[in-house]
Parts: C-alpha cells; sequence; structure tokens
C-alpha cells in the first residue's frame, strides 16, 4: 500500500508499530497529540488531537489503511475518554467514510468484558461487560465499527487486545498477554487479508492459559506463536493476590476495582 496511518505513534504501541510497520507501506503517516520523534525515511509526521474533527479529516485523507491506537488506554475522567475515545472515534469514521473508506485495525480492549470472571471462557457474541468508562468507550468504538460496516461496508478489525507487553507482568497476564511480535504479525494479516468485513478478534497469544475462544483469528490466517508459560517461573516467584482480589477474580483484573474518576 501507498500510505499507512498510525495514530497514537507516540504511545507504546505506537512506537512499537512505527519501528517494525515500514515495510507494509511506501509512507507511514504517524499522528498523535503528544510528542513523538521526528520523521525519518519514508515517514510523515502529522500532530493532531482526534477530537478536532476538521484535523482528523485532513489527517485522514491520502491513507490507504488506518492503525488506530489513538486515544485513552487506561480509565481516567469522562472529559478526557470522551473526547479521544468517542469523539475521535466518530470523527475518525466520518473521516474514512469521506477519503473512500481506508481499512480500519480499531485497539479495543479486553476492558469491554472485563466483568466476567477468570473461569468463564467467551465467545465474541457473548454480551459485553465493560469494567469502567474505559471498558465503556471501546464498547462505543465497536458498534460504531460495526455500524458503518453495516450501513456503509467500512471495514474494520477489531482487535480486543488483552495485554501487550514485553513479556506478562502479573498472573491475570499469563491469561491475557499478547507479545510484541505476535501483535506485529496480527497487524500484517488484517492489512494483508483479501476479505475482512467485521469482524472481533482477541488480540492474544498462543497462551496456556487461556478465557477467550480465538476462533476467529483464523479468518484473517494470524497464528499466534508466544505462549506466557515461558514466564510462569518468573511470575509465581512473586507474592500472590488474595483469592478473592479482583485481579484474581475478573478478567479486567484492578480495572474493577477503579473509581469513577473525575478529574
Ligand atoms: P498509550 O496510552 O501508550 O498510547 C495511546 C496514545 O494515544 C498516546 O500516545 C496518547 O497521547 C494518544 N492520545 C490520547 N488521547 C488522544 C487524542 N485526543 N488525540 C490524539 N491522540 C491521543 O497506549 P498503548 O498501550 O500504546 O495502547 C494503544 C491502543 O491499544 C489504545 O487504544 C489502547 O486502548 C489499546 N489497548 C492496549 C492494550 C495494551 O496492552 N497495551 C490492551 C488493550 C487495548
Ligand atoms: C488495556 O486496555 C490497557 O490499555 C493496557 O494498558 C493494559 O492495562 C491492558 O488493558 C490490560 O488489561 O492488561
Amino acid at each position: 500500500m501507498k500510505r499507512l496511518l498510525i495514530t497514537g505513534a507516540a504511545g507504546n504501541l505506537g512506537k512499537l508499530a512505527r519501528a517494525r510497520l515500514g515495510h507494509m507501506a511506501d509512507v507511514l503517516r504517524l499522528s498523535d497529540i503528544s510528542d513523538m520523534d521526528p520523521a525519518g525515511p519514508d515517514e510523515e509526521v502529522v500532530p493532531c488531537d482526534l477530537g478536532d474533527e476538521a484535523a482528523v479529516y485532513d489527517l485522514v485523507k491520502d491513507c490507504d489503511a488506518i492503525l488506530h491506537l489513538g486515544g485513552v488506554s487506561v480509565e481516567r475522567s469522562w472529559d478526557q475518554i470522551q473526547r479521544g475515545n468517542i469523539t475521535g472515534v466518530y470523527n475518525l469514521y466520518e473521516a474514512a467514510r469521506a477519503h473512500g473508506m481506508p481499512r480500519i485495525l480499531f485497539a479495543t480492549s479486553n476492558h469491554t468484558i472485563g466483568y466476567y470472571r477468570q473461569d468463564e471462557v467467551l465467545n465474541v457474541t457473548d454480551p459485553m461487560k465493560p469494567d469502567g468508562l474505559y471498558g465503556v468507550s471501546k464498547c462505543f468504538g465497536e458498534a460504531m465499527a460495526s455500524m458503518y460496516h453495516s450501513k456503509f461496508g467500512q471495514e474494520t478489525a477489531l482487535i480486543r487486545i488483552g495485554s501487550c507487553f514485553e513479556k506478562p507482568r502479573d498472573r491475570r497476564m499469563l491469561a491475557t498477554w499478547m507479545s510484541p511480535d505476535d501483535f506485529i504479525s496480527l497487524i500484517e494479516c488484517v492489512f494483508r487479508a483479501p476479505m475482512l468485513g467485521c469482524p472481533i478478534i482477541w488480540g492474544v497469544s498462543d497462551n496456556d492459559l487461556g478465557w477467550w475462544n480465538t476462533d476467529t483469528a483464523k479468518l484473517i490466517g494470524w497464528r499466534p506463536k508466544d505462549n506466557s508459560e515461558a514466564f510462569r517461573a518468573e511470575i509465581e516467584a512473586t507474592p500472590c493476590p488474595p483469592a478473592d482480589a479482583p485481579q484474581s477474580v475478573y478478567q479486567g483484573g484492578l480495572f474493577t476495582a477503579e473509581p469513577i474518576h473525575k478529574d
């Protein structure tokens, strides 16, 4: 493809994508509200607040695909979440509609279902059970993608990411972990698939411990290769939280214990 837009390019996953996806497009257009490193060869750096409709319209122009990582990524006040994850998502989908509907990978989250218990196994068709305002905003994003697909044919891969870090950080992440390598191969599969539609796909590695039926990954030919078991001994050497603690009970872990933030 000619131009791949990466929103949230200053964030953790955005930096990873910037470093490793150059081969996917002639040009990477990198955008964030936070500071980014200057443009390198075959890069465009375009600062943009997702809450600014006109700016997002210009941002999406001439892009062939969008890796949408931008927005608030943890529990925060409604004002912050609304701008990045509600208004921002509306602005992105409207801009995409105006500019030929480039395929979108939308980074949604396990916090859309965080109030399910860890002894339950979920399918992507199970009802949402968000664990906070952040989770609710990701449910909204999934609903927007579904509506734009039904009404206009806009393609989106709704990737419900578990926990994408260099390695799992606690016992819960033995189930939710997705390695950086698996994330990159997932993105490649999304943008290379001949047909996409609007599937929900769990963004999780091939962990022995798992709470999610990962069948929909096959729709795009994605086969994660890493397994959190490699880190089990390291994790189990750390103190074990009580069995009735939120991080031991709920799939969303400590997000279920967050208050409604007011500032
Ligand atoms: P991050 O917080 O490091 O990066 C998000 C970026 O979005 C930040 O650089 C931030 O400045 C930018 N941003 C926030 N509000 C914005 C606005 N109004 N306009 C423009 N940019 C704005 O998050 P991370 O870890 O890189 O995650 C990327 C995406 O993946 C997020 O959407 C997050 O919700 C999602 N995700 C990540 C998971 C993970 O394990 N890292 C798990 C589940 C979902
Ligand atoms: C998320 O949605 C967050 O963006 C990320 O920072 C992690 O907290 C992750 O979920 C998780 O549940 O581990």
